[in-house]
């Protein structure tokens, strides 16, 4: 299995609620190494430029609007299979539906404050990491 990197955001909700260290815990206890992080507050214009793929869905204004409603936590995660095991981790989007013991299952109250991000993909990991962090 190949060693990928992912970006992870914690988002404003679980940075407000202190529980960054609860969520990379999780990570680092499955072999997910943080390569990479920084606590930022995105502005509007780099929060609509990272979900750019959503911006004529209709949940796009609140989207943008509670991301930059507080700080972020962001992180490049490095491991094998990286990206699929993070998404695994994270749980589903809506955490009424996500896996028991799933990061949105444990600290996520709704579908629109659901704690993480995670790349979807390694294309998509790519550019989410060089948005923030460079290449
Ligand atoms: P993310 O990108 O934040 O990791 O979440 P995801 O892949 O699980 O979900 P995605 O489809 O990419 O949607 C991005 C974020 O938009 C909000 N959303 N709301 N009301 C809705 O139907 C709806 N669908 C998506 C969620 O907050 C989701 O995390
Ligand atoms: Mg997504």
């Amino acid at each position: 299995m190949a060693i990928e990197r992912t970006l992870s955001i914690i988002k404003p909700d679980a940075v407000a609620k202190n529980v960054i260290g609860e969520i990379i815990t999780r990570f680092e206890k499955a072999n997910l190494k943080v390569v990479n992080a920084r606590l930022q507050q995105l502005t509007r214009e780099e929060a609509e430029g990272f979900y750019a793929v959503h911006k004529e869905r209709p949940f796009f204004n609140d989207l943008v609007n509670f991301m930059i409603s507080g700080p972020v936590f962001i992180q490049v995660l490095e491991g094998e299979n990286a990206i699929a095991k993070n998404r695994e981790l994270m749980g589903a989007t809506d955490p009424k539906k996500a896996e028991p013991g799933t990061i949105r299952a444990d600290f996520a109250e709704s579908i629109d404050a659901n704690a993480v991000h995670g790349s979807d993909a390694p294309e998509t990991a790519a550019v989410e990491i060089a948005y923030f962090f460079g290449k």
